[in-house]
């Protein structure tokens, strides 16, 4: 993560940083504060070994000459500046009592993924946890996990999540995630990541949060119910077992869309793909094969299973979908 003093292309510090996604079981959906990015649920995820973002920073301080426009490039891409200024802002928050004389300085961040951006796969949650970690290297300052986790929740809620491997929740209204369990606390678990579609979302999942938050009438009722799945979906993690989880997480992304398609216009992120894959699921479950889906802001499922039924549910998979893209993940490590 801290790769301090190197003078690359003349800059004053470096920071290099991989992070991976976190994934929801219990979902986020809604904030509490859209000003400091609070969640208003509970939500509880694992870390995904096998799908990375890799982030680099370079930090110069300003001589008074030159272009001091802070600037992120996604594969190559600039990215818009409103999407990072709360993030940098808070970063420089940050330094300003940890390195006084550390004050002017302009910040350029390179990052790319080994999967799709913005498309239901949670880059923002790997991004911007490899980012808050890339920075505090390229700064070389010493930052706790919970002020990188509470940083990257400025960027995305989710970030905060993937400051930490294993399983994590992050609880409503708290600024900083944490670990539940490390990652070698279920060996058996497994997560299959389908990809349907490539294409970047239609709807960036912060307006759609939002638009979900002012306009459906279900959205209070979520909120509240979210806190029983949280509690129930703790103790069956706990217990390792997916016959009591499984459920629990099915019922956690259902009700999220439940509440989205009621807002007003409606957001529907799925794709007759989406729901193909969900009713074989079922088929799967109705011949004893215990996978359970997910599905976040896009149209990608993600399957939860143990380890031995992986190879029956791939071949099912291939036998009814022979295109799409299949990865099975299991619990992966906090950022380097
Ligand atoms: C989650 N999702 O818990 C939920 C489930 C998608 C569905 O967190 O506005 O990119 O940047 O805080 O974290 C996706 O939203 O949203 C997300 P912001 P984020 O993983």
């Amino acid at each position: 993560m801290i790769n301090e003093g190197n003078d690359r292309r003349g800059f004053s510090g470096y920071g290099h940083s991989t992070a991976h996604p976190s994934l929801a079981l219990i979902k986020y959906w809604g904030k509490a504060d859209s000003v400091e990015n609070l969640p208003a649920t509970p939500s509880l995820a694992v870390t995904l070994d096998g799908l990375k973002t890799e982030t680099s920073v370079w930090i110069s301080l300003n001589t008074g000459s030159g272009n001091t426009a802070d600037a992120v490039f996604i594969e190559g891409v600039l990215q818009e500046k409103k999407r990072f200024e709360p993030f940098f802002r808070e970063f420089r928050r940050l330094l300003e009592k940890k390195k006084p004389d550390f004050s002017d300085f302009t910040i350029k961040a390179e990052s790319s993924s080994n999967f799709p951006a913005s498309a239901g796969l949670a880059s923002s949650s790997s991004g911007f946890a490899a980012l808050a970690c890339a920075c505090s290297g390229a700064a070389g300052v010493e930052l706790s996990r919970d002020v990188l986790s509470a940083l990257a929740r400025i960027g995305s809620a989710s970030a905060a999540r993937s400051l930490y491997g294993g399983f994590t929740s992050l609880a409503e209204g708290k600024r900083h995630a944490k670990q539940l369990f490390n990652e070698n606390w279920w060996p058996e678990f497994r997560i299959i990541i389908l990809e349907l579609e490539k294409k970047p979302k239609e709807i960036s999942s912060r307006k759609a949060m939002e638009q979900t938050r002012i306009t459906s009438p279900y959205y209070n009722s979520w909120v509240k119910d979210s806190v029983v799945l949280m509690n129930e979906a703790e103790t069956a993690l706990g217990n390792r077992n997916l016959e009591i989880l499984g459920p629990i997480i099915r019922k956690s992304y259902l009700r999220m869309f439940a509440t989205m398609f009621a807002a007003d216009p409606p957001v529907i992120y799925w794709k007759p793909i989406s729901l193909g894959v969900i009713r074989l699921c079922e088929e799967m479950r109705a011949e004893g094969i215990s996978v359970w889906e997910t599905m976040d802001a896009g149209p990608q499922v993600k399957l939860f299973c143990t380890e031995n039924e992986t190879g029956k549910i791939l071949s099912r998979l291939e036998a009814v979908f022979p295109d799409i893209r299949a990865r099975v993940c299991t619990p992966g490590s906090a950022p380097v």
